[in-house]
């Protein structure tokens, strides 16, 4: 039956009846964003059911999604039922790719769900795409529900943010602890991979990275943690080290559940995405005041030199504010 001619909340009502496709059809309306976007995060935001958010980053070709591919069986095997969203931040070009790892990743005999998102046509970017899917995902009782991102940087910095535990993989020989390092990566890690240990110089990357925790210590980073993230070796296409990695999400849920420390993660996301939503809606209320009449005529004086930028920014601004 098509979905087409059905509001959001009656989308959702076939959703959490466990519908895939009408589970699809709101991450859809998700990562277009505009008002049924708003609409789905409104319905969905009361229903989370607290799964465990985890992010998984590192770089291009780490292996993040053969370590996904496994995680889905080892969280299978534990009676769980995960989802994953792979992201692609760059552009629709590695949108081939990550349809690969899609087809690599998935098994049609498991009820996970696997979805990849990109920014193309989202004017809030992943910074609210992503969000929104996981509260998709958490209203439907998927838990894990697992981001891999594509690539090393700022990006996967932010998108790791939604992240209950930010686990970063790393592979031997290519300089990765030190990279990771340089990223601001050793700051967000909840648990480290180091994957394609059947591979030489496995042990000098867990020896390197213990080294710059050492450091960390000493610096007062981890004190502000509070925890030093484990080191995990792992073979993903052979699917050892998994029990392990398991045991280590669960182990770091435990230690964010005690206290306030996993709410007031929480709370700091949900400040978080407020802001993205504020400033999508001052960019879209900027463009508007620049077509405004108005806004015409002080665009007028700045091309005919009779104002500076900054004034004809003041005047905009002033003309935006009155407006509201
Ligand atoms: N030797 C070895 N190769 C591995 C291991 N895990 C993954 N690979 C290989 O590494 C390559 C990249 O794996 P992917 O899982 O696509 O890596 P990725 O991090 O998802 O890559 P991007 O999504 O492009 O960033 C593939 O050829 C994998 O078969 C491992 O444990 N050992
Ligand atoms: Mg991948």
């Amino acid at each position: 039956m098509s979905l087409r001619g059905l509001t959001p909340a009656e989308v959702l009502d076939k959703a959490l009846a466990g519908d895939r496709h009408a589970i699809g059809r709101l991450l859809t309306l998700v990562e277009r964003g505009g008002g049924p976007a708003d609409e789905v995060a409104s319905l969905t935001h009361a229903l989370g059911q607290d799964a465990t958010v985890i992010g998984i980053t590192g770089p291009p070709g780490a292996g993040k999604s053969t370590l996904v591919g496994q995680l889905i069986k080892e969280a299978t095997k534990n009676g769980a039922r995960p989802a994953i969203l792979a992201v692609d931040p760059s552009s629709p070009l590695s949108g081939g790719a990550i349809l690969g790892d899609r087809i690599r990743m998935d098994d049609p005999d498991s009820d996970s769900f696997i979805r990849s998102i990109a920014t193309r046509g989202h004017s809030g970017g992943l910074a609210l795409a992503v969000p929104g899917a996981v509260r998709v995902f958490d209203a439907c009782g998927f838990d894990p529900i697992i981001i891999e991102t594509v690539g090393v940087g700022q990006v996967e910095v932010d998108v790791t943010a939604t992240a209950d535990t930010t686990i970063v993989v790393m592979n031997p020989g290519t300089g990765d602890a030190v990279q990771a390092n340089k990223a601001g990566l050793l700051e967000v890690a909840d648990i480290f991979v180091v994957n394609k240990a059947d591979r030489p110089g496995a042990n000098e990357v867990r020896g390197d990275l213990q080294i710059m925790l050492d450091l960390s210590h000493m610096t007062g980073r981890e004190e502000a943690w509070g925890r030093r993230p484990p080191v995990i070796m792992l073979k993903s296409l052979e699917g050892v080290g998994f029990d392990e990695l398991w045991q280590e999400i669960q182990t770091h849920r435990g230690f964010l559940d005690e206290g306030d420390k996993r709410s007031s993660r929480q709370l700091l996301r949900q400040e978080a995405e407020v802001e993205a939503r504020l400033e999508q809606i001052l960019h879209l209320a900027a463009g508007d005041v620049m077509k405004s009449a108005a806004g015409t005529q002080i665009m007028a004086e700045l091309n005919s030199f009779d104002l500076a930028p900054a004034t004809a920014a003041q005047r905009l601004a002033a003309l935006l504010l009155e407006a509201s």
